[in-house]
């Protein structure tokens, strides 16, 4: 057996069935609703010799496994590489990549720079941004929902937010694709990210100095936290830096994908301008149907079991989040786009001790924007097809061609 760096080949117990796929394959990266479908069809969890890797899909457990912080660490990478067997592209996450008790520290420090408080705050501040923006795309008619909306809205206001004095939007987009396709295998995706890494990263590291941010924004607040003496200055650039690893494309696709649910299903568009109030539980709607961020992994630190199944110390599980959201033991007509379904549950933000801590800030980004929207756009319409973007780890678009119908 060939050894590939990162992994290593596990003998998986026989009652779990073995299957011959590869989820990075860039086609069921494109279209990953049948991918999954089969997952939850063939049990509970299954083992797949290509990565060496186990892969789990059906909602129980997926959440279970996903949450069990104390079995399924963190600190050995949430992607596919084991970090005990290879170093890791850059230095790890000291918020996403490490365990309690580090973790808690850290999780305390960036959970109160993105409070309910502090987003509601920014609430004002990306609702003008989002006026302004969506006067500018109804001038034009004809847009393209990618790059003129899901990328340019986030980039308007989440660099300002953090207090970057100098914003490259390229690059603080790219840098979080970059950061997503580094957790899967080292196939042809993730080698083209890391050829730009190198330029990308250098300049995000940079961007994340006390210098280069101002007092009164989250980065400012991270650093008062040093100030505090709470935390170390360096650990204050690596918690900016996760600002900026999972800030930005993530809201990029939940805008996206948003786009797309509407887009595609112009009743509730309908509902939506009806009811104010449906623009919440829309958003995470649009997340438990579309999962913008689709997988990711946890690594066995003892020999344990996964749904009365044996695995062993260092197996690699893939959470496949996305399927998760669509298993319809879970969910009802899961394959519908209903805004009025109120998803409770839902792993698009994942689960417990690690679940998403910009939450309240991605909520309040969607809220604004479709807050503005309703009161301006009658209509969205296709304008072509929808393209979609394989990432090992995100589930985005490329290209949304919409024709947007001013009220
Ligand atoms: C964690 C999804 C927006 C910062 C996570 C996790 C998921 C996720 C699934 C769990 C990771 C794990 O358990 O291994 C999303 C989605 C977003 C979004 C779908 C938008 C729609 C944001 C924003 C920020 C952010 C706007 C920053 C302002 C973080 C951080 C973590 C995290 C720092 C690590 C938390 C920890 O390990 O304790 N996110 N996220 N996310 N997210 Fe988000
Ligand atoms: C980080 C981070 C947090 C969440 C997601 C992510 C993989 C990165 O702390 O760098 O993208």
């Amino acid at each position: 057996m060939t050894l590939i760096e990162g992994h290593r080949p596990v003998t998986p117990d026989q009652s779990i069935p073995v299957w011959d796929t590869d989820p990075y394959d860039p086609a069921v990266l494109a279209d990953p609703y049948p991918w999954w479908a089969e997952l939850r069809e063939r049990g509970e969890i299954v083992y797949i010799p290509k990565w060496s890797a186990f892969a789990v899909g059906r909602y129980e457990v997926t959440k279970t496994t996903f949450s069990d912080h104390e079995v399924f660490v963190s600190s050995r990478g949430v992607g596919l590489n084991d970090f005990k067997l290879g170093d890791p592209w850059r230095p790890p996450s000291i918020i996403l990549e490490v365990d309690p008790p580090a973790h808690t520290r850290t999780r305390k420090v960036m959970s109160r720079a993105l409070s309910p408080k502090v987003a509601k705050g920014l609430g004002e501040q990306f609702r003008a941004a989002a006026d302004t923006l969506v006067d500018a795309l109804l001038e034009r008619g004809e847009v393209e929902g990618v790059s003129d909306v899901a990328e340019a809205f986030p980039v308007s206001v989440f660099p300002r937010a953090v207090g970057m004095t100098d914003v490259h939007k390229r690059h603080l987009v790219d840098y979080g694709a970059i950061v997503f396709n580094a957790l899967g295998p080292d196939n042809a995706i993730r080698r083209a990210a890391m050829e730009r890494a190198p330029e990308v990263a250098a300049w995000i590291n940079a961007a994340c100095a006390r210098d280069r941010l101002t007092e009164d924004g989250l980065g400012g607040m991270i650093y008062a936290a040093a100030d505090e003496g709470e935390i170390e200055a360096g650990e204050a650039a690596m918690l900016v830096r996760s600002f900026l690893s999972a800030g930005v494309d993530t809201t990029v696709t939940g805008i996206g994908n948003a786009l797309w649910c509407f887009s595609r299903n112009p009743d509730q568009w309908e509902a939506l301008k009806a009811d104010p109030k449906l623009i919440r539980p829309a958003f995470e709607e649009v997340l438990r149907l579309t999962s913008p961020v689709h997988t990711f992994c946890r690594t066995a630190d003892r020999d344990t079991e996964v749904a009365g199944h044996p695995i062993e110390e260092g197996a690699k599980v893939l959470c496949a989040l996305g399927s998760a959201n669509m298993d319809p033991d879970k969910w009802d007509d899961p394959e519908a786009f209903r805004i009025d379904r109120k998803p409770m549950g839902h792993l698009a933000f994942g689960a417990g001790i690690h679940g998403c801590v910009g939450q309240n800030i991605a909520r309040a980004e969607l809220e604004a924007l479709l807050g503005a929207m309703i009161e301006r756009v009658d209509r969205i319409e296709p304008a072509g097809d929808a393209i979609w973007r394989p990432n090992n780890a995100v589930h985005a678009l490329d290209r949304l061609p919409l024709r947007l119908i001013a009220k």
